[in-house]
């Protein structure tokens, strides 16, 4: 992996339609935001770009559920992303948006480009279409089984169970996300990008990293999942895309060729342009020229995504700009995997989620431990996994026992003894500790020590190992705790006032290193450092390397003589109260979701015929029943489900005794996630119909009939 002068770095542009959470920032954000703030402590050249995502499906589809455009839509989550990334430190150079006018010109200029060039294929091809919605069916306004993994919610353009791109009239069972129907097909014309005629290069770049023969990357240094998912799509055969769309929202196909009239760009056409787009807004807010960073081959161009987005960034994006021709290709495109919570996927639907803006509502006090928690565990080759209590674990042990106390303990010993300021020690006093070498002093070996994981650090961040950089920072912090902990200045004082002088000051150069070090990964923590070092903030340009140039000279970080403030603590304790309180959200949100029976006579919210499908409705007998200790409503049940024997806890202990129950016959929603309730787990849930009076009976199904019967 070699050094560039110059960065294009960018997030993928979050779509406008919903809040961030958690799984987002550690997909695309943090890392990127980690990247980048290191890359400018080593004196680089760096943009970082990102914006909201403002057209495609995801946007009209929210807008028609809430009732509202689509312009009200974006405008309220392109305001709301804009502050929350801001207050998690995202630090973009430029945050953008893909409504604005210099957009629609850019990606229309494009396509422009690419028709003038002959690169589209244009055809007339029988789309899906909705005759009740009047509408054809692109993207995300239809779903079915995907033809790879068989996932039942695959869409239209992409099955997000396993990351292939897909054609909607590739899916089995289509179905309207509008209506819920079974769509028609009719012809439309649109204008295909060739993929099956750029197999052979798009072969060659990702699997040597060479593109006409020239070297530009080396595969070694991408990711395996990235190369994985790549590879499976090229040998799978590419197809030509469509690059228009048939729709209101969007950008404009330019007018003037012919027959485009009332076609959009295909959102993932416009989408990834954006990141040139705000790249030129940039450039025109700061004097600086746009085509250094996209255009220059001293440049690098590096993409953070997350998995679902990869084909988009590592083949038709790529196939987009060689097409155009003068642009680079991605250097390197680190997708992150997915952030599960609590032992589930996230789920915006479900609302099973960390909602980015009410966590810095609600604990602005604790962004930076989010940060930590998220990098800690940032999916960087799989899955991972947040968990409130890991949250709280890694915040009461790590940042408060480790680096707070480590750092509290410093500042104050300094205060103590030298009135606050950096002791100057007797070079010749020097010689303790280092067996076998009287030749190196103490203070110089742990120097040296220091500068070698500084360096470690380094390189972890340089391949994208943002979770290991972060525990050499740790460990850095850890060492600095040793040193004190082995010479016990707080006991040496009285016998060796000289030797304290060297481990005081020892420390006082680690606290520093550390101020500099934690900056990518907590820069509001780096602040506060500096502050209780009574320095000034980490500046973004070039701080690191500065720093490894003194501790390669043998200079001090921090001179003595230099005054430090009082100490303060750098993080606070997070008590169960608050953790409870978090988790208990996650648990509300999901009893708001069962059925409410305050309005009996009003029907629920419409759902399609695809949410219908999803249930998996059988017939079950009731083998066991007992009541469930220290609860008076609940029975805890064994069905049997003819393949299977279940448990299920259920609410009817008012109205059933145990005893009646045997032999039962019953309905069961077999496919309900399954619950604790009162410490057993309910794999299932029975169907009840409700009477006048709150009464409640069993929806049974026929005598005879055999269990594991679907109902539907
Ligand atoms: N908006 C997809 C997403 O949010 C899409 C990314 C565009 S990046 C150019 O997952
Ligand atoms: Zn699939």
């Amino acid at each position: 992996m070699r050094y560039f002068d110059r960065y294009l770095i960018t997030s993928a542009l979050p779509y406008a339609n919903g809040p961030l959470h958690i799984g987002h920032l550690s997909g695309a954000y943090l890392s990127a935001d980690v990247y980048c703030r290191f890359l400018r402590l080593m004196g680089k050249d760096v943009v970082f770009i990102c914006g909201s995502d403002e057209h495609g499906a995801a946007i009209t589809i929210r807008a028609a559920k809430d009732g509202v455009g689509p312009q009200e839509i974006v405008d309220r989550y392109h305001a709301s992303f804009k502050d929350t990334f801001q207050k998690v430190g995202i630090s973009f150079d430029m945050y953008h948006r893909t409504s604005e006018e210099i957009h629609h010109q850019t990606s229309q200029d494009f396509f422009r480009k690419l028709y003038e060039k002959g690169e589209f294929q244009e055809k007339e091809s029988e789309q899906y279409y909705d005759a009740k919605a009047e509408q054809f069916l692109a993207d995300r306004y239809i779903k079915g089984t995907c033809p790879k993994c068989d996932y039942d919610a695959a869409y239209g353009d992409q099955c997000e169970n396993c990351g292939s791109a897909l054609s909607p009239t590739e899916l089995i069972h289509p179905v309207s996300t509008i209506t819920g129907e079974t769509p028609e097909l009719r012809k439309t014309t649109h204008w295909f990008l060739p993929l099956d005629k750029y197999e052979g290069w798009l072969k060659e770049w990702i699997e040597e990293g060479k593109l006409e023969g020239e070297e530009l990357h080396d595969p070694a240094d991408w990711k395996n999942h990235v190369l994985g998912q790549c590879k499976s799509w090229i040998d799978g055969g590419l197809h030509p895309r469509a690059m228009t769309r048939d729709l209101k929202w969007g950008v404009d196909v330019p007018q003037e060729i012919p027959g485009t009239e009332g076609k959009k760009l295909y959102v993932w056409m416009d989408a990834p342009i954006g990141y040139i787009s705000a790249t030129k807004q940039w450039a025109k807010e700061n004097g600086k020229n746009w085509e250094d960073y996209w255009q220059d081959d001293k440049s690098a161009l590096v993409h953070f995504i997350g998995k679902d987005n990869i084909v988009f960034h590592c083949l038709i994006f790529p196939a987009i700009l060689k097409a155009h021709g003068g642009y680079n290709l991605p250097y390197n495109v680190p997708a992150n995997q997915f952030m599960n919570l609590e032992g589930k996927k996230i789920s915006t639907s479900r609302n099973w989620a960390v909602w980015v803006d009410e966590f810095v509502e609600e604990m602005p006090e604790h962004i930076d431990a989010l940060r930590y928690a998220l990098i800690r565990n940032m999916p960087e080759l799989k899955d991972s996994e947040f968990t409130w209590s890991g949250f709280q674990e890694y915040n009461n042990t790590e940042l408060v026992n480790n680096i707070a106390n480590y750092f509290n303990r410093v500042v104050v010993l300094t205060n103590k003894y030298y009135e606050g300021q950096v002791p100057e020690f007797d070079l010749d006093l020097d010689l303790i500790g280092v067996e076998g070498d009287m030749n190196t002093s103490y203070h110089d070996s742990e120097m040296l020590a220091l500068f070698d994981k500084l360096q470690v650090m380094c390189d972890h961040v340089r391949a994208y190992d943002f979770r290991s950089a972060l525990q050499v920072v740790m460990e850095i912090s850890s060492n600095g705790n040793q040193i004190l902990q082995f010479n016990e200045p707080w006991k040496m004082i009285k016998e060796d006032e000289e030797r304290v002088k060297v481990v005081m000051n020892l420390s006082l150069q680690y606290c520093y290193a550390l101020s500099t070090a934690i900056f990518p990964f907590m820069p509001e923590t780096s602040n506060r450092m500096r502050e209780l070092l009574n320095v000034s903030k980490v500046s973004s340009s070039g701080d690191l390397v500065e720093m490894l140039d003194a501790l390669a000279e043998g200079a001090f970080l921090i001179d003595p003589g230099h005054k430090v403030n009082k100490a303060k603590h750098l993080f606070t304790r997070i008590d169960d109260a608050l953790i409870e309180k978090q988790k208990a959200k996650l648990g509300a949100v999901q009893e708001e979701a069962t059925p409410n029976d305050a309005d009996k006579n009003a029907e629920k919210e419409l759902i399609s015929f695809d949410d219908f499908m999803k249930m998996d409705i059988r017939t079950a007998t009731i083998l066991e029943a007992e009541k469930v200790k220290k609860a008076d409503k609940l029975l805890k049940l064994k069905i049997d489900l003819g393949y299977e024997q279940r448990t299920v806890v259920s609410g009817i202990a008012e109205h059933f005794a145990p005893q009646d129950l045997i032999g039962k016959k019953v309905s069961l929603l077999a496919n309900l996630a399954p619950r604790k309730i009162r410490g057993v787990e309910s794999q299932g849930m029975i169907l009840m119909a409700e009477g006048e009076n709150g009464s409640l009976d069993f929806v049974s199904p026929k005598e005879g009939w055999p269990n594991g019967m679907t109902i539907r």
